[in-house]
C-alpha cells in the first residue's frame, strides 16, 4: 500500500516518514513569530528537508488552546507565498495544516499535496468535497471539542474505545463523501482535548490503531504532556519528544510530525534499522562460520 499524494508517492509499511513543522504565525508557542517573514519561513522549510524532512507541514493558524481565530484572508497571506516558494523549490510533498475548505484550495493551487486538517472535515463541510475532488490524502484526526474549548476538563472512561469510536464514525462520513478509503490517515490528536494520561495511554497505545490497515500519524512534539511528565518548558523537550517518536515507530507509526527534523531523523532511522533487523539474514549472512 502506498500513498499518493499528487505528483508523490509514500509507500507504506518501509519506514516512518518524518513530517517537519513549519509555522507561519507570530504567536507559534515554541517558535514564535520568528518565521512570519516568508523568506525566513521558506529558508527553514528547505534546513528541515536537508535535514532529513520527508514532508513539510504548513500552518497559519496557531491552535493552542484559547488562541484567536485567524481570519481566512489573514491565514492566506500567510501561508500561500510560502507554499508556492517551497513548492517549487523542494521535492518533497507540501502539506497545510488548515481546517478551512479556501485555504486548503488555494494551498493545493500553490502546490500542497497533503491536507492535514485537525477538524477531520467536520469544521468546514467544503473539506471532505476538497479531499474527494483532489484525491489527495486527508488526515481524520481525533479532537474533543474545539481548539477553544478542548482543554476545559477532558474526560474519557476509554480513551482509545473513544478515539477508535471516532475514527470508524469519519471513515464512514468521508467515505460517503467520496473520500478514497486508502487516502485517509488516521491520527489520534494527542493535546487535543486530553489529559495527560489520555495522551500517554493514546501514545503507548497506537498500535491498537492498526486494525483499519490505515496509515498512522502522531505529533507528539514539545507537546504539553511531554512537560507534564518532565517539568521542562516547550523549548526543553527534545529528549521526551524522542522518546514519544521512538515509542510510536516502534508500534508502526507511518509519519511522526515534529519541530526537530534533524535530531528526531537520526533516531528514527535507527528505530527503523533496529525493527526491521532480521536474525534469519543475519546468520545467513554469517554463512556456517563457528564464530
Ligand atoms: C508544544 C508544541 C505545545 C506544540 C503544543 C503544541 C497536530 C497537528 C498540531 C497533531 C496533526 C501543536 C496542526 C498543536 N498538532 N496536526 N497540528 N496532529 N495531524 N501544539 O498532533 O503542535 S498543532
Amino acid at each position: 500500500m502506498e500513498l499518493i499524494l499528487g505528483e508523490y508517492r509514500l509507500p507504506l509499511g518501509q519506514r516512518t516518514y518524518v513530517m517537519g513543522i513549519l509555522n507561519v504565525t507570530p504567536d507559534s508557542f515554541s517558535d514564535g513569530g520568528q518565521y512570519l517573514d516568508p523568506g525566513r519561513a521558506v529558508a527553514r522549510g528547505l534546513e528541515m528537508v536537508a535535514q532529513g524532512a520527508d514532508l513539510i507541514d504548513v500552518g497559519g493558524e496557531s491552535t493552542r488552546p484559547g488562541a484567536e481565530p485567524v481570519p481566512v484572508e489573514e491565514e492566506l497571506r500567510r501561508v500561500i507565498p510560502v507554499i508556492r516558494r517551497l513548492a517549487r523549490e523542494v521535492r518533497v510533498p507540501i502539506s497545510i495544516d488548515t481546517y478551512k475548505a479556501r485555504v486548503a484550495e488555494a494551498a493545493v493551487d500553490a502546490g500542497a499535496r497533503l491536507l492535514n486538517d485537525i477538524s477531520a472535515g467536520r469544521f468546514d463541510p467544503e473539506m471532505p468535497r476538497l479531499a474527494a475532488r483532489t484525491g489527495l490524502p486527508l488526515v481524520v484526526m481525533h479532537m474533543k471539542g474545539t481548539p477553544r474549548t478542548m482543554q476545559e476538563a477532558p474526560w474519557y472512561e476509554d480513551v482509545v474505545g473513544e478515539v477508535d469510536q471516532f475514527f470508524r464514525e469519519r471513515i464512514q462520513a468521508l467515505t460517503e463523501a467520496g473520500v478514497a478509503r486508502e487516502q485517509l490517515i488516521l491520527d489520534p490528536g494527542l493535546g487535543f482535548g486530553k489529559r495527560t494520561q489520555d495522551n500517554l495511554v493514546l501514545l503507548g497505545q497506537l498500535g491498537r490503531f492498526r486494525h483499519w490497515g490505515l496509515p498512522l500519524l502522531v505529533g507528539p512534539s514539545r507537546k504539553s504532556f511531554l512537560g507534564e511528565v518532565l517539568g521542562t518548558p516547550p523549548q526543553d523537550r527534545l529528549e521526551g519528544t524522542l522518546a514519544a517518536v521512538v515509542t510510536a515507530v516502534v508500534q508502526g507509526a507511518d509519519l511522526v510530525r515534529v519541530h526537530d527534523v534533524e535530531a528526531i531523523d537520526r533516531a528514527r532511522r535507527v528505530v527503523d534499522a533496529l525493527v526491521r533487523a532480521d536474525p534469519v539474514a543475519a546468520a545467513a549472512a554469517q554463512g556456517g562460520e563457528n564464530r
